[in-house]
Order: C-alpha cells, then sequence, then structure tokens
C-alpha cells in the first residue's frame, strides 16, 4: 500500500541495504535545506498550478485533471534531449538509417529511404562499404555519426526551430554533399525534429510544413500511380521505368486513390488477358512488370485498363523513362535489357524525340521524366520547347539547387522531381521547392525504390502543396501508407480539404 508512511518491511530493507553499502554510519554532507515554501517560490508552483486550475474551471472542462495535466505540460518548451539511431531495413531489404528523437516530452521517429540512381550532385548517402556485411550497405557508421555527433550537437535545442536544427547539422559535417555524416544520417535526424516540431505547436505535420515554408494553403496532390514497371525497378525486359496515371478529373484525393486502385486492377486483368498471369508479378515500385517489347505496348495495356474503368479522360498518363540507364554514349538502346538484341531498338536522340511526339499525340500523357541522358541538356532542353508536356527533372537535376538552378537559367525542363535524401535536410527540401516555384515550374513530391514505413513525404506534398506525389503503386505497404497518410490528411482538413485535380502543375 502507497501510504507514504515507511512500513516496518521498508525499514528493514534500508537497513540491510544500508550495512551492505557501509553507508549507515556515513555522515551526511551539510547541505542547506531549502523550505518548502522556498522551492514553492523558485519554481513559481504556486501560481502556475493555481493558472492550471483556473483554465479549467473557465473551461469547465469534464476531465479537469487531464485538462490540468495538459495545460501544465504546455507550460514547459520541449527541447530534445537524446538523439537515438539504428539501423533497420527499406522495402528491397538493404540496411537504411531509423531515429527517435527524445524530446522532454516525447518521442519522435523517423527513417528514410533509398534509390537506385545516385550520382556526382546528389548529397552523399553514407554505407560502410565493407562486403561482408549486407554487401557493403550496413549503415553503422551513419547511426554512429547520430548517437555520437549529432545527438550531442542537438541536446537542448528547440525542435520548432527547423533551421537551426539543420544548419547545426550542416555546419557540424562541415561537407558540401554531407560526406562526413552522412545524408541519410542528416535528414533522418531533420525528418524526427520536424515531427517533433508539429507535436510540440499541436498542429498536423503538413501544417507545421506550410507554416515553415511561408505557404499560406495547403493543397492535397495528385497521385501519379506507378502501374507498370520496368527499367531497373523490375526484372522484365522493359528499358523503361515506369508508366503512371494521374487521376487529375478525380474531385477528392480519396476519389484519386478509388480510380488509381480499379485503374491498377483492371490492368492486372488486361495483362493476364493479353499476355499472362506472370506479366502481374510487380516490380520494386509496386508497378505490374509484364514482359513488354515497346513503350507503345505498355501504353495500349494501361489505356485498355483506364476505359476499363469508364473514368476514360479524366485519368491521364505519366512516363519516367529513366533515359540515363539506357543511354550507350550517345545512343539509347531500348533493348538494353533484352537477351535477343536486334539493333533496331537503337535509337538516336532525335528518333526519341520523334517516338514522345507520337505516344503524346495518341495518349493523353500529361508529363515525362528523364526523356534523355541526364548530361543531355541539349535534347532535354529542346524536347521542351515543343511544350507537347511537362518535361521532369529528377536524375538530370538530382533534387541539387545548382543544376536546378542551371535548368532554370536554360530552361531545360519545366518540373522537379524533388526527393528529399538527394538534399538531406528539411530545410534545404523546401528551399529548392521555392526555387522550382519561382520559376513557375511545377513539383512532384517523389518516393524512393527503397522505402520505408516513414509517409514524411505525404505531409510535405500537402504542406509544399507540390501538386503531385509519386509514391509508387496503389498496393504493397511502404507505398500505400503515403496514398494512407493523405486520405488521413484529407479527412482532417475536412471543408478546407483542397485536392489539386486539374490545376496540378501550377498549385501557385
Ligand atoms: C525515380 C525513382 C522513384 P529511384 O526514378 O523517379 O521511382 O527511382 O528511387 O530508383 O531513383
Ligand atoms: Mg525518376
Amino acid at each position: 500500500m502507497l501510504t507514504g508512511v515507511e512500513s516496518n518491511r521498508q525499514r528493514n530493507v534500508r537497513f540491510k541495504l544500508s550495512r551492505l553499502l557501509k553507508i549507515g554510519n556515513e555522515k551526511p554532507k551539510k547541505k542547506k535545506k531549502m523550505s518548502v515554501q522556498e522551492y514553492l517560490d523558485k519554481h513559481l508552483l504556486s501560481r502556475k498550478i493555481e493558472d492550471a486550475v483556473n483554465a479549467a474551471v473557465r473551461a469547465k472542462t469534464s476531465d479537469p485533471v487531464l485538462f490540468i495535466a495538459n495545460h501544465m505540460k504546455k507550460a514547459v518548451s520541449s527541447v530534445i534531449t537524446k538523439v537515438k539511431a539504428r539501423q533497420i531495413l527499406d522495402s528491397r531489404g538493404i540496411p537504411t538509417v531509423e531515429v527517435d528523437l527524445h524530446t522532454n516530452k516525447g518521442v519522435f521517429r523517423a527513417s528514410v529511404p533509398s534509390g537506385d540512381s545516385s550520382g556526382t550532385y546528389e548529397a552523399v548517402e553514407l554505407r560502410d562499404g565493407d562486403k561482408g556485411t549486407y554487401l557493403g550497405n550496413s549503415v553503422a557508421k551513419a547511426v554512429k555519426n547520430i548517437n555520437e555527433k549529432i545527438s550531442e550537437a542537438l541536446i537542448g535545442m528547440d525542435p520548432k526551430l527547423q533551421a537551426q536544427i539543420d544548419q547545426a547539422m550542416i555546419d557540424l559535417d562541415k561537407t558540401e554533399k554531407k560526406n562526413e555524416l552522412g545524408a541519410n544520417a542528416i535528414l533522418a535526424v531533420s525528418i524526427a525534429a520536424c515531427k517533433a516540431g508539429a507535436a510540440e505547436k499541436e498542429v498536423p505535420l503538413c501544417k507545421h510544413l506550410s507554416d515553415l515554408s511561408g505557404r499560406a494553403n495547403m493543397i492535397l496532390p495528385v497521385p501519379a500511380f506507378t502501374v507498370l514497371s520496368g527499367g531497373k525497378h523490375a526484372s522484365n525486359h522493359f528499358a523503361i521505368q515506369e508508366i503512371m496515371i494521374l487521376p487529375v478529373g478525380a474531385s477528392r484525393f480519396e476519389e484519386a486513390l478509388q480510380w488509381g486502385s480499379e485503374t491498377y486492377h483492371h490492368l492486372k486483368a488486361v495483362i493476364t488477358e493479353k499476355k499472362d498471369s506472370l506479366g502481374c508479378n510487380v516490380g520494386e515500385d509496386g508497378g505490374l512488370a509484364p514482359d513488354i517489347s515497346s513503350l507503345k505496348e505498355g501504353l495500349e495495356l494501361v489505356k485498355e485498363a483506364i476505359n476499363r474503368t469508364g473514368y476514360n479522360d479524366k485519368i491521364k498518363i505519366a512516363i519516367d523513362v529513366a533515359a540515363t540507364n539506357f543511354c550507350i554514349g550517345t545512343k539509347y538502346d531500348l533493348d538494353i535489357k533484352s537477351p535477343n538484341k536486334s539493333g533496331q531498338n537503337f535509337k538516336s536522340a532525335d528518333d526519341m524525340i520523334d517516338m514522345y511526339k507520337e505516344l503524346c499525340a495518341e495518349y493523353p500523357i500529361v508529363f515525362i521524366e528523364d526523356p534523355f541522358d541526364k548530361e543531355d541538356w541539349e535534347h532535354t532542353k529542346y524536347f521542351s520547347s515543343l511544350g507537347i508536356c511537362q518535361v521532369v527533372g529528377d536524375d538530370l537535376l538530382m533534387s541539387n539547387s545548382k543544376r536546378i538552378e542551371r535548368a532554370i537559367q536554360e530552361l531545360a525542363c519545366n518540373a522537379l522531381l524533388l526527393k528529399v535524401n538527394q538534399i538531406g535536410t528539411v530545410t534545404e527540401a523546401i528551399e529548392v521547392v521555392k526555387l522550382a516555384r519561382d520559376a513557375q515550374w511545377g513539383v512532384v513530391t517523389s518516393h524512393r525504390c527503397g522505402e520505408t514505413e516513414d509517409s514524411f513525404i505525404s505531409d510535405l506534398s500537402v504542406g509544399l502543396a507540390t501538386g503531385v506525389i509519386k509514391a509508387g503503386a496503389p498496393c504493397r505497404g511502404e507505398r500505400t501508407m503515403k496514398y494512407n497518410q493523405l486520405l488521413r490528411i484529407e479527412e482532417e482538413l475536412g471543408d478546407q480539404a483542397v485536392y489539386a485535380g486539374e490545376d496540378w502543375r501550377q498549385t501557385l
């Protein structure tokens, strides 16, 4: 029984313990005793408790104790007390970084994705490189950097101050591409801090992000669902990485998700009928991966699936060519994954332009991502100037501010694919979106092929009103959790929820 008065048994235990520890006879150090009144005065306790009680009375709450507890909690500002990282696996079974950021009020978790492309201009993903462990992919160094260096640097900081937290990590790293601590280490902490900041403000994460970016309104993005996979993301012979569908004609995100799911399942049936059910195996992003020989064949399958839904022109199509992956010198080898190459599919950049023109005339294609090699600025620029569809820079830009500035100046493309892990902090991600927006570009918030159970990008896409989110197929847990989070956001925003719909290009 807890009475506050020491029982005989407790006294006995204390006595035995003190004898064991030989401290029983030690004279206690002389310390000036603080009186009860002094303690109350020091912590302004009487006034704070009185305030809390008054507030509860004013609110006439049915649960005054809970009200007072919450009121008291709010009176203390949140500070980071510890950052603890660990190695987890991403959706491909490859190690990545997860972080628990502790404040005096709670624990906030974040993890970072990883992709197939990694280029000279993107922030460095720190991997251990020991071939005997996870084939060189373990991230123990990044984890250690968080637990030892980053944690120490951030203790005591206010999680609401995102820019200061990110700057502290950038200063600690001291390299341009975050080689020292690892962008995977820095980003995991940056995202976890952002979640802690939102919780401290008692606002949804998307609202906190919207505030950080200085944007007034939040917008639910149009989902670009990957329905067909190829390229490096699937084991078929299709060179093109993704064919996506965008339900721009839906009235709400919830409806867009329904249309996406229905199209995906119709596509499964179409593939089973026209090819075989083996073609319904999926790629890394969850897209179906039949063995198709051409972009046109893939588009036909998708068109047929859309027709079967009955939504027809309310669903548009997009393509991520990821052309760098099959560019050989100045040619594009569309048979690169095929064992029986005929040589007929070896195309020049001009041939590729002709193919895109034809396909855009025949199918409702609204954007093409990476239509050429990442260093082929000239053809990308020329193709953009034709104004046939939006041209999204992914490998071309690598979410790098210098590449984006160059592309803006040279009018090379007109939309940014935003991959937060290529940048390394939330603050810098917000900055590159501003760069793109100032140039009247579109922005597509993107997942990576190696994803985790973190849905941060969903809130990011709403908070920054990027207009489009590309988070893979409407299937597979690590993809659907991004879309499901958008359902929750839409529900939470209620009457205030706005779906980008037909305005997906420019949600300014
Ligand atoms: C892309 C992404 C996501 P990865 O190219 O757009 O599909 O792929 O993560 O492999 O870079
Ligand atoms: Mg891409």
